[in-house]
């Protein structure tokens, strides 16, 4: 066995792991992989200068590739900056392993600066949370972090290294990863029940989670709803492209209230959740939104989001590509010839009631696609219409984002990543990660201009290795969603009109001079066609583009 340092150990370790990118923040305990790397000619470094913007750029990496992806952070501070977007790629399951250097186990005693036990304070956000604590285990433990990242459900994990580990020498066995196969298929029985409740459903309604994006289970999925009639809608929470978009059979994604979800899923006799949250909701209701007696089919990956708030008819554990395609099968078998008239008839009806719906959704977005400020539907039909096919929206639009999914196409499994646990901020570096991990695609992310605020530094990563993403800043100077909210209320801030901590003014921030002082290309625009025109040449340049645009603030209902 070769006698090898740690700290060259471990960056063999995440070769032998198939990693090629190490995101990463460094500080003095990560010095020794610094010093490795500055010898190292496999793996890329790529810098973030805080690290909510290095977690963030690591999830979108991590959720367009679906490889394992490393980041590095330093010591407490530097996991405490990350944790909000740890746990937005907790609620994506992100396979990202999070390391962080440690000071020299021996010094740890006399608590040094930046120390703190770190196991624990990542551990409720990830799969499994260890530290190395002599060198002869780190290969194991590597191994068995990358192997847990990626095992269905998949998830990020965390491992401490200390400097004295990544400094020592020995004589070490690499050892060699472990991948569990993870097309796994649900129980036939439980295929088989239900299959027979799709086959007599007479208005079955599909909700489709990331999973099915995850899995790349387009194929099968499509087929599933084609064979039952059914409506898709996309889970509630922004999600990925987990139906081609512009299927006639997709409806887009419910609002978000319990109220609404329920009066939509009141209209149908039976529920398919493909991988979906039932229910990720954002505020608390009296409204139920499940409607009563609704019969549940229920498939995931894991095994306790299965039932976890509603008792499932038929709870179906696998991956959804194997499952799906063994559904399909097994509900062509058990349907009688009356119930396939009666779905292509279906089809037919559900097809022509969704298409009238988006013309008339479009016929509005034309109407006001002269006015300003920008009307947000306005322009994301214009983008629909602009973008190259294979184009990659990331959206953390908020207020602005109704109607998204229905004008701007995203068919295929990596064509959209939305915002999934909810803490801003994501999407400005989350873009940086997607363009690295799919660099032959157009990439765009459409922000709204607080999110954007959190993590703006990510511009510098972007300018810095020149990775040609393209941002629309959807800048309404203000916190506009929670202004609705407030006002929503109808408390004293509705009758006042007054939103204490909302209104992002006094001074306006000045997107193009913030780019611009970090290198990226910027520019402030009023109309649409202006945004149009510029997403064309930005998603055909070689450098990255901020496009600020003005849009409508209002806040009260119309
Ligand atoms: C990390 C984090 N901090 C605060 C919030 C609360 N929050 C939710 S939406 C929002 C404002 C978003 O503003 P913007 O991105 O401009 O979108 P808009 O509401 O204007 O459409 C805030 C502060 C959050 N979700 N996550």
């Amino acid at each position: 066995m070769p006698v090898m340092s740690g700290k060259r150990a471990f960056l063999d370790l995440l070769k032998q792991e198939g990693v090629g990118v190490l995101f990463g923040n460094p500080g003095t305990t990560e010095l020794p992989l610094m010093d490795a790397l500055a010898v190292d000619r496999d793996l890329r470094y790529v810098l973030a200068l805080q690290e909510a913007a290095l977690m963030a750029m690591a999830d979108g990496y991590a959720q367009a590739s679906g490889k394992l992806t490393v980041v590095n952070v330093h010591v407490t501070p530097g996991l405490g900056n990350a944790m909000g977007m740890l746990y937005n790629a907790q609620k994506a399951a992100s396979p990202i392993l999070i390391t962080a250097g440690q000071h020299e186990q021996t010094f740890n005693v006399t608590e040094p600066i930046l120390w703190a036990d770190l196991p624990p304070i990542a551990r409720p956000l990830v799969k499994w949370s260890g530290e190395v604590r002599r060198l002869g285990d780190l290969p194991r433990l590597v191994h068995r972090a990358a192997k847990t990242a990626l095992a269905p459900p998949t998830g990020p994990v965390f491992l401490s290294l200390p400097a004295d580990i990544l400094n020592a020498e020995a004589e070490l066995d690499l050892m060699a990863p472990t991948r569990v196969a993870p097309r796994l298929r649900a129980d036939a029985d439980a295929v088989a029940e239900a299959a027979a409740l799709l086959a007599k459903a007479e208005r079955p309604v599909i909700l489709a989670g990331d999973a099915v994006a995850q899995s790349r289970a387009h194929a099968e999925i499509v087929r599933l709803a084609e064979t039952v009639g059914a409506t898709v809608y996309t889970e509630f929470i922004p999600n990925t492209a987990s139906f081609p978009a512009s299927h006639p059979l997709f409806r887009g994604s419910m609002v978000r209230l319990a109220k609404n979800v329920r009066d939509t899923l009141a209209q149908h006799d039976l529920v398919l959740s493909a991988g979906a949250d039932l229910f990720a909701l954002s505020l608390p209701s009296d409204v139920d939104p499940m409607p009563p007696g609704l019969p549940i089919i229920h498939l995931d990956t894991d095994p306790w989001e299965l039932g976890k708030n509603y008792p499932a008819a038929v709870a179906l554990l696998g991956d959804p590509k194997a499952t799906l395609a063994d559904l399909v099968i097994a509900v062509e078998g058990a349907m009688s010839a009356g119930a396939r008239g009666r779905v292509l008839e279906r089809v037919e009806r559900v097809g022509r009631a969704i298409a009238e719906e988006r013309a008339a959704l479009r016929a509005k977005a034309k109407a006001d696609a002269g006015k300003t400020p920008v009307q947000p539907l306005a322009l994301f039909e214009a983008l629909g219409r602009t973008l190259p096919k294979d184009a990659v929206v990331i959206e953390e639009a908020l207020s602005s984002a109704p109607g998204i999914r229905q004008m701007i196409d995203s068919d295929d499994p990596q064509s959209y990543f939305g915002l999934r646990g909810g803490g801003i901020g994501w999407g400005l570096p989350a873009a940086i990660g997607v363009k690295l991990a799919l660099p032959s695609r157009p990439v765009v992310g459409l922000i709204g201009d607080g999110s954007a605020m959190y993590t703006c530094q990510a511009l510098w990563t972007a300018a810095h290795y020149r990775i040609p993403v393209v941002w629309v800043i959807l800048n309404n100077s203000s916190y506009r969603i929670l202004k609705q909210r407030l006002n929503n209320l109808r408390g004293h801030a509705a009758q006042q009109d007054v939103y204490v901590g909302m209104d992002l003014v006094d001074p306006a921030i000045d997107f193009v001079g913030l780019a611009r002082s970090l290198g990226v290309r910027a520019e402030r625009v009023t109309t649409v066609a202006e945004v149009v025109d510029l997403v064309k040449t930005g998603v055909s340049g070689e450098a990255p583009l901020l496009i600020d645009v003005n849009v409508e603030r209002g806040y009260k209902p119309v």
